[in-house]
């Protein structure tokens, strides 16, 4: 290695289960797997960041998103399908719901508070206590704590010398004996210079969405904020990618309506506080475009207006120039207050503030600053910047194995959650074709996985995992960027400017604004066009290239090097998809402005994607979609 950096310690680590990442679905399959496991099973978990607080749920979170209570399952999975347009997995919606509730009653168990009906006040949900719904689905919790208390679970289930923290998984190496076998993956630690090579019989890829592949509406020193979580990198999609898993409904996106600057959820506002948005007039914007969004029908028929046209009928008034938009949160109090004391009045005051002070503590931090009384004054809501992920309200992502009882042959080749890499599995984030699982239904995911995995490495007991690369040759892919620094940082007398590299930060801009400009941001009102996406693809592939020249003068700028990488990948794939799927399907989300309707007679259907890690090319194809709910349960109320 040169320079002064030296060489990294070689740290080599087998296992036989290694999971990657330590969020939601992690902790879920951290504790599930281990109860499967006996004695013969180790189980090893690493995260870039501290658990505790590591992934979306890091700040805490205000409400629980999915909770079935005395819902059906298969109406959960209509729901999921209705609210993406019609086109998920029935399967793996079915299955997050038949035992999502499962994980909230254990995170109650734990010790996270959840509000409960004046009724049945103490009473847990087990035992037959009736939650505060916020909506259909949703439950509140006071949960500033949520992540802290779900991570000491998981700890406590694997033991804290199973785990590593602060540790970056760059990329999964693929087995040199059996083709599409993945036998471990290699990273570094982010604190001590260290690479770690980690051989696996079997691996959870559960590194949550992508954020950051857009340019954010915020600017300068507010840069970092954004509402999914900046450390959500695209590591899910692009290290699995790369070992030539395939992928689905990647073209889809999350374009979340949110309190503007702070990004702020609305869920609780809407839902909750049963408060209206309107446009700068005061128009109910989704009551007045009611006819407008019925030109997407069949999905019309969804009991609540699926999201992403919640955001068509809110894109039409600011294109027409009737903007702002804004939460009428002075209305909703007010009515709410009608029927409540002086005391009740105050104590749903502090609701208010309690909500983003649970979860997204910068939206109070704007409150605080611009003298923003919700009583009083009205907020502006903003769609914001594009994430990937399949998590939330969203499906972009990996193509599984669905569960043996319920998906139909073609969707499962054995092991519950597994890729169509064998030994690699994936949940929450990961998992495309679903959606509206959130953090409970990750969990839920991730649990589901654990337990396939363990049935996975028993029956491939015998397996030992051989690199196709050596480690040297891998030390030296991820150190390049260090290789990049020292070599060259003399040539130059400003640090940040050298035409010999490029900077993390200079990288991220440049991708930022090809995606924003060519491949449907926030520049363009999320339109883009067929001739748009082949500059953006060129200029994508330039990126690639000039990938190899990233530069890390530390292990800081390391990470922020193959993070980056790991967007690019990602958004390599979403432009792809966009490319192939040739309508409209997510109006709202995004525009095809050359295909500007929904086409079901040609695209109701799945966009499957794969990149061959032998001949380095990409392949797109159409899967039939299966209405495997109507089949089962045709003609039931839902
Ligand atoms: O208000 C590597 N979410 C909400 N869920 C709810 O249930 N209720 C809500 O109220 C929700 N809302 C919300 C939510 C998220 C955020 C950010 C806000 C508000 C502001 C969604 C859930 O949080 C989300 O669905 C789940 O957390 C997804 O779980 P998972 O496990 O798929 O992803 P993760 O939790 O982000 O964890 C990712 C982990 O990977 C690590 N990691 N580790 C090693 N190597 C790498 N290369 C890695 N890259 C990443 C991370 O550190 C992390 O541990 S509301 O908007 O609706
Ligand atoms: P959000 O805060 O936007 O992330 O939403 C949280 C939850 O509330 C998700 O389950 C959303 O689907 C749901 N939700 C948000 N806004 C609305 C709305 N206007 N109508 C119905 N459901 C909503």
């Amino acid at each position: 290695m040169a320079g002064t950096f030296g060489d990294p310690e070689i740290v080599e680590i087998k296992t036989d289960i290694l999971l990657v990442g330590g969020g939601m679905a992690a902790c879920g399959a951290a504790f599930e797997a281990k109860r499967w496991a006996g004695d013969d099973v180790k189980i090893t978990l690493v995260d870039k960041a501290a658990m505790d607080r590591s992934g979306a749920v890091a700040m805490g979170l205000s409400a629980i998103n999915t909770y079935l209570g005395d819902r059906k399952p298969e109406d959960y999975a209509r729901m999921v399908s209705a609210d993406l347009m019609g086109i998920t997995r029935d399967d793996l919606a079915f299955d997050v719901g038949r035992h999502v509730d499962d994980s909230v009653h254990l995170f109650e168990e734990w010790g996270l508070p959840i509000w409960k009906d004046k009724s049945t006040e103490g009473v847990p949900l087990k035992d037959g206590g009736k939650p505060v719904r916020s909506g259909k689905w949703q439950i509140m919790i006071n949960g500033e704590g949520y992540k802290t208390i779900v991570s000491e679970a998981a700890k406590k289930s694997l033991g804290i010398e199973n785990i590593m923290e602060r540790v970056f998984i760059v990329k999964y190496i693929l087995d040199a004996n059996e083709d599409n076998r993945v036998a471990g993956a290699v990273g570094f630690s982010v604190r001590e210079h260290k690479l770690y090579v980690f051989k696996a019989n079997a691996i959870l890829n559960v590194a949550g969405g992508c954020v950051n592949i857009f340019r954010p509406r915020s600017l300068g020193e507010g840069n970092g904020r954004t509402w999914y979580p900046v450390w959500n990198a695209g590591s899910t999609y692009a290290m699995a990618a790369e070992v030539g898993a395939e992928l689905t409904m990647m073209e889809n996106r999350f374009v979340p309506a949110r309190f503007k600057d702070g990004y702020g959820p609305v869920g609780a506002w809407f839902l909750l506080f049963k408060s209206q948005a309107t446009n700068g007039y005061g128009e109910n914007y989704i009551v007045k475009n009611a006819d407008m969004l019925a030109d997407f029908a069949p999905y019309d028929k969804a009991a609540v207006v699926p999201t992403c046209l919640r955001n068509h009928a809110m894109l039409k008034e600011m294109k027409d120039g009737r903007g702002p938009i804004y939460m009428d949160t002075p209305t909703a109090m007010a009515k709410l207050a009608e029927t409540m004391t002086p005391q009740e009045i105050k104590h749903l005051e502090a609701e208010a503030w309690e909500d983003f002070l649970d979860m997204c503590i910068g939206q109070a931090g704007v409150w605080a600053g611009m003298n923003v009384r919700p009583e009083e004054s009205k907020s502006e809501l903003m769609p914001t910047e594009p994430y990937l992920l399949g998590s939330h309200s969203g499906c972009c992502g990996i193509w599984v194995s669905g569960p043996e009882d319920f998906a139909p042959a073609e969707w499962q080749w054995g092991y519950n959650r597994m890729t169509t890499v064998k030994g690699l599995f994936t949940a929450g984030d990961g998992v495309g074709a679903s959606g509206h699982k959130f953090s409970s239904g990750s969990h839920a995911e991730g649990r589901i996985a654990g337990k396939a995995m363990i049935k996975f490495v028993r029956d491939n007991k015998s397996y030992e995992p051989t690199f196709a690369k050596t480690v040297e040759e891998v030390a030296e892919e991820i150190y390049l960027p260090v290789r990049n620094y020292f070599e060259h940082k003399d040539k130059t007398t400003a640090e940040d400017v050298n035409p010999f590299y490029i900077t993390p930060k200079m990288f991220q801009m440049r991708l930022q604004k090809y995606m924003d400009e060519y491949v449907a941001g926030v520049a363009t009102y999320y339109q883009t066009n067929g001739e748009m996406l082949k500059i953006g693809l060129q200029h994508l592939t330039w990126l690639q290239e000039d990938s190899k020249n990233l530069r890390a003068k530390d292990l800081h700028e390391l990470m922020r090097a193959w993070e980056n990488y790991h967007r690019m990948w990602a958004a390599e794939a979403h432009l792809r998809h966009i490319m192939f799927r040739e309508e409209t399907r997510y109006p709202g989300f995004y525009y095809r402005t050359d295909y500007p309707d929904l086409d079901d007679a040609n695209w109701k259907v799945f966009v499957n994607s794969r990149f061959d890690p032998k001949s380095g090319e990409w392949e797109l194809k159409k899967v039939p979609h299966i209405d495997i709910i109507e089949k089962h349960y045709e003609g039931q109320a839902h």
